[in-house]
C-alpha cells in the first residue's frame, strides 16, 4: 500500500522520523510504522457500526482533561451521548451558576482556597483538569452508583452520581498538591478512593519554606466515597502518580517517577531505578483508629516515608520513571508501565505480604518483566490472560500475555508478543471493554491517542485529538474506527450497559432540590404550583414552574439592585422534556430537567423590559416560551 502525503510532501514515516531517533538513542530497536490502517474485514471480529436507533451495548465514561467535564459515549459506536459538566463552567446547563451547582462546587473548598478565590472575586474554581474516571465497585466489579474523577489542576475529587449523570459533590484534598492518579476500591466495595497528589511541596505550605525542596513531600489519600469525606492521608517518598488496587482489599499501588525528588528535568529522571509505593490499607487504619497519626488540617496523617520504615507503606524499585498502574482482572497482577523504560513490571498480589518482613527483598514481589516496544503508558486487559499495553514513542499497542512473560523471567524461553498494531499517534491511555474489573470481556479497546496529525481536515494549528476503536475479538487487533476529539479524552472506561441505569425524570427527594424546597416552604410556596413573588428586603424570590411550552409567571416586576432569586420548577414529568431559563443581558441561563427545581440568584442592576426565555427545545411553541421580567429603575 503506498504511503499517504501530506501537503508538505512528506510522508508519515518521515513525521514520525523522532520516534526511530529516540528508539536508536535509547539503544532499542524501533518497530516499522506503516502509516496505513489494515483494510477492516468484518471476519471473525464483531460488529462495531450501530445502525439509526441500535443502541450500544456498553457506556463509556470519558475525561475530557484540560476541559474539566466527563463525556458519556455509547462503545461500540463512539457517538458522543452526553456531557457532565463537573470542574469546568457549562453555558447550556447552568453548571457553575445555578445556587444548586454553586453548592456543589463551594461546599467541598478549603477554607484558604476560599479566601483566595474571593481576592479574585469568584467563589470558585472555573477551570479544572479530569483524569481519570472510575465508577464504584462492588465486589471486584462495576455497581453503577457512581462515578469518581479527579482535578489534577486544583486538587479536588468529584463524585458522579448515576442516577442522574449529574455531580454531586466535590472535594478539595487538604495538605496535597495536584491530584492526578485516581482508583476507587475494588474489594469489598467502594469504599475508599485512592488519591496521588503528585506535586511535592512543603507540607505545612504558608510561605515559610520556598525553595528547598529536602523538606517538600507528596501525600497519598484515602477518601471516604460515601461520605466524601478524607479517612487518612500518608506522606510519601517521592512523586506519586498512577494508583491501583487490588482485588482483596488489602493493597494500593502508585507509581513514583522522580523519587530523585529533583526539581528539573534532569534531577528527576537521574537515577535508573524509581519506585512503587505499596499502602498497606490495615496497618494504616490501625494506626488511625489508635490514634496514632498527626493531623493536619483536620485529617489523620501517618507517615509513610522510604526512612520511615514503617508497616504503612514499601517501595519496589522499577524502571525509570514507571507511569500507569493496572490490577488486572486475574485478581492477582498488578503491571506497572515503564514509561522510560521498555518493559512493563508485574507484581504478584499474593507475594506483597512477604514485603512487610525485615529482611525482606523489595523486588522479590515482582515476577515479570516484558519488554514490549518504547514508552509503555498503560495496560488494559481482556480477562483472557491478555494485556495491551500503549507504547507511546512506537505509536503502537502491543498485546501480550502475562502468563508467558511470567515464565519468559523464570528461564522459560518464551516470547509474551502476541501481536502489535499501529494507532494514530502516540497512545496515553487506553481501555477495554469491563477491563479494570474482574468481569473483563475481551472485546473492545479504546486506544487515546494523543495526536492526530495529518488524519483528519485541518482545523488550524490547534489540531484534536484521535480516539481509536480496536476489536480485541480475535487474536489479531483491529482498528475499526477512529474520530477526531476536542481537549483531551484523557482516559475512559467502558462499563456494559446492564450496570448502568439512569432515571428517566428526576426524582423530587433528591439532595439537589431540598434547599429550594425548604426556602420555598418557609415563604408559603409549594413549588410545583409555583406562580410567587416574595420580597424580603431587597431580596427577591420568584418561584415559578414550567409546563411546555408556559412559564407560569408571564412577567414579574423587581427594582433596580435587588438581589433576585428565580427558582423554576419543571412539572413536566416525561420522557427528555427538559425546559430552560435564560435571562437576555443578564447573562443568566439554566437548564431544568423533568421533575427538577433550578435557581439562580442575579442583582437586577439593568432597569427596563427584560425577556426570560426557554432555551431548551421542548416544543413546537418552544419560541414562545417567555416572559418579561420588569426592573424599575432607582428612585422611581
Ligand atoms: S496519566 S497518559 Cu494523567 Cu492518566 Cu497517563
Ligand atoms: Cu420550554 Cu423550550
Amino acid at each position: 500500500m503506498k504511503e499517504k502525503e501530506n501537503n508538505l510532501g512528506m510522508s508519515r514515516r518521515d513525521l514520525l522520523g523522532g520516534t526511530a531517533k529516540t528508539a536508536v538513542v535509547a539503544g532499542v530497536g524501533a518497530v516499522a510504522v506503516s502509516g496505513a490502517n489494515p483494510a477492516f474485514a468484518q471476519g471473525d471480529h464483531q460488529k462495531f457500526e450501530m445502525a439509526p436507533g441500535e443502541l450500544d451495548e456498553y457506556y463509556g465514561f470519558w475525561s475530557s482533561g484540560q476541559a474539566g467535564e466527563l463525556r458519556i459515549l455509547g462503545v461500540p459506536s463512539m457517538r458522543e451521548l452526553m456531557r457532565v459538566p463537573v470542574f469546568n463552567r457549562c453555558s447550556a446547563t447552568g453548571w457553575g451558576q445555578t445556587n444548586e451547582s454553586l453548592k456543589i462546587l463551594t461546599e467541598g473548598l478549603l477554607p484558604e482556597t476560599k479566601a483566595y478565590l474571593a481576592a479574585q472575586g469568584k467563589v470558585t474554581y472555573d477551570n479544572g483538569d479530569l483524569h481519570h474516571p472510575h465508577m464504584s465497585f462492588t465486589d471486584g466489579t462495576y455497581d453503577g452508583r457512581y462515578i469518581f474523577a479527579n482535578d489534577k489542576a486544583n486538587t479536588r475529587v468529584a463524585r458522579i452520581d448515576c442516577n442522574t449523570m449529574k455531580c454531586d459533590k466535590i472535594i478539595e484534598i487538604p495538605n496535597a498538591h495536584d491530584i492526578h492518579g485516581m482508583r476507587p476500591q475494588k474489594y469489598p466495595r467502594t469504599g475508599y478512593i485512592f488519591a496521588n497528589g503528585e506535586h511535592e511541596a512543603p507540607l505545612v505550605n504558608d510561605g515559610k519554606i520556598l525553595d528547598d525542596p529536602s523538606q517538600y513531600s507528596c501525600i497519598f489519600t484515602a477518601i471516604d466515597g460515601d461520605e466524601m469525606k478524607v479517612a487518612w492521608q500518608v506522606i510519601v517518598s517521592g512523586n506519586l502518580d498512577n494508583t491501583d488496587a487490588d482485588y482483596q482489599g488489602k493493597y494500593a499501588f502508585s507509581t513514583s517517577y522522580n523519587s530523585e525528588m529533583g526539581t528539573n528535568l534532569a534531577e528527576m529522571t537521574e537515577s535508573e531505578l524509581d519506585h512503587v509505593v505499596v499502602f498497606n490499607i490495615k496497618a494504616i487504619e490501625k494506626a488511625v483508629a489508635a490514634g496514632d497519626y498527626q493531623e493536619m488540617k483536620g485529617v489523620p496523617v501517618v507517615d509513610g516515608r522510604k526512612e520511615a520504615k514503617s508497616q504503612f507503606t514499601r517501595y519496589i524499585p522499577i524502571p525509570n520513571s514507571p507511569h500507569g498502574c493496572n490490577a488486572a482482572p486475574d485478581k492477582k497482577h498488578i503491571v506497572i508501565n515503564g514509561k522510560l523504560s521498555p518493559t512493563v513490571s508485574i507484581i504478584d498480589v499474593t507475594k506483597v505480604d512477604a514485603l512487610f518482613a525485615d529482611d525482606a527483598d523489595p523486588r522479590s514481589a515482582v515476577v515479570g518483566e516484558p519488554q514490549l516496544g518504547l514508552g509503555p503508558l498503560h495496560t488494559a486487559f481482556d480477562g483472557q490472560g491478555n494485556a495491551f499495553t500503549t507504547l507511546f514513542l512506537d505509536s503502537q499497542v502491543a498485546k501480550w500475555n502475562i502468563d508467558k512473560a511470567i515464565r519468559a523471567y523464570a528461564g522459560e524461553e518464551v516470547d509474551p508478543i502476541i501481536s502489535k498494531v499501529d494507532v494514530h499517534y502516540q497512545p496515553g491511555h487506553n481501555s477495554t471493554s469491563m477491563g479494570e474489573t474482574a468481569e473483563a470481556d475481551g472485546k473492545w479497546l479504546i486506544s487515546m491517542n494523543k495526536f492526530s496529525k495529518d488524519r483528519f481536515l485541518n482545523v488550524g494549528p490547534l489540531k484534536p485529538e484521535n480516539e481509536q476503536l480496536i476489536d480485541i475479538s480475535g487474536d489479531d487487533m483491529k482498528v475499526v474506527h477512529d474520530g477526531p476529539t476536542f481537549a483531551e479524552p484523557h482516559d475512559s472506561i467502558i462499563v456494559h450497559r446492564s450496570k448502568v441505569n439512569p432515571a428517566i425524570v428526576w426524582d423530587r427527594s433528591d439532595p439537589i432540590f431540598q434547599d429550594a424546597i425548604k426556602q420555598a416552604e418557609a415563604d408559603g410556596v409549594d413549588l410545583e404550583y409555583a406562580e410567587d413573588v416574595i420580597r424580603d428586603g431587597n431580596k427577591v424570590r420568584v418561584y415559578m414552574h414550567s409546563v411546555a411550552p408556559t412559564f407560569s409567571l408571564e412577567k414579574f416586576t423587581v427594582k433596580q439592585g435587588d438581589e433576585v432569586t428565580v427558582y423554576v420548577t419543571n412539572i413536566d414529568d416525561i420522557d427528555d422534556l427538559t425546559h430552560g431559563f435564560c435571562l437576555s443581558n443578564y447573562g443568566v441561563a439554566m437548564e431544568v430537567a423533568p421533575q427538577a427545581t433550578a435557581s439562580v440568584t442575579f442583582i437586577a442592576e439593568r432597569p427596563g423590559v427584560h425577556w426570560f426565555y426557554c432555551q431548551w427545545f421542548c416544543h413546537a411553541l418552544h419560541m414562545e416560551m417567555r416572559g418579561r421580567m420588569f426592573v424599575e429603575p432607582r428612585g422611581a
